[in-house]
């Protein structure tokens, strides 16, 4: 397993699921080249990056002649390949734990990815308030979070590890729409986003203006 390193993202580099992989390969020092699709041409749809991408969506990680999509797959090969610098915690169950999370993350909590979408994140876009059934999904975030996150804790597991980052960029849809969180969650998110690795992708020279 060797080659290149490369992360196809979106162009808008608002997709949290690239963020979480360009996190990843950044937390591991690792050299890659990134490269942009355009969504909004549906570039993700066009003969070049389908041979590519199995899913014809972004992350897209390609490692000399392999290819791999979906952002938490892509986080896990990433570090049983190079597990110089761990991103998942080493305790077996706290790794299920980081795992449990990052696959609730991505299937669940629609009515927050909706009405509070990435734009607002990166790109101090403002939205409506929420409706019932997003609030249902805050509240449903808020417990989860907080039975997660040990008190007065910087990171959900012994160390830092890629949910964190994924876990932070959930709340951060509804800090930077200036949504109520309780206020250790809040805290806690905007130290995760300090991370070096996030505020790399947050302020990227090839992030559109
Ligand atoms: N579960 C996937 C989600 C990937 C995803 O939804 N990517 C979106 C951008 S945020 C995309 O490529 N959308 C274009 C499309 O589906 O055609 C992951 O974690 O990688």
């Amino acid at each position: 397993m060797s080659g290149a390193l490369q992360l196809y993202v979106d162009a808008r580099m608002t997709s949290p699921y690239a963020m979480s992989a360009f996190v990843a390969l950044t937390e591991k020092g690792l050299p890659f080249a990134l490269q942009t699709v355009d969504l909004a041409v549906q570039a993700q749809h066009a003969p070049e990056y389908t041979a590519l991408s199995t899913t014809q969506r972004v992350p897209t990680l390609i490692h000399g002649d392999f290819a791999l999509c979906e952002s938490s797959a892509i986080d896990e090969y990433l570090d049983e390949v190079f597990p110089e610098v761990s991103i998942y915690p080493k305790d077996i169950q706290q790794r299920a734990l980081a795992r449990q999370l990052q696959a609730w993350l991505r299937s669940d909590l629609m009515p927050i990815r909706s009405e509070r979408d990435t734009e607002v994140v990166f790109y101090g876009a403002k939205r409506a308030p929420l409706s019932q059934e997003a609030l249902r999904s805050v509240d449903k975030l808020i417990l989860a979070a907080t039975r997660l996150l040990p008190e007065h804790a910087d990171n959900l597991f012994d160390t830092y590890s890629i949910a964190d980052t994924d876990l932070a960029m959930m709340l951060m849809r509804l800090i930077a729409n200036g949504d109520n969180l309780p206020a250790r969650l809040r805290v806690y998110a905007e130290r995760q986003w300090m991370r070096p690795s996030v505020q790399a992708w947050v302020n990227h020279p090839s992030r559109k203006k």
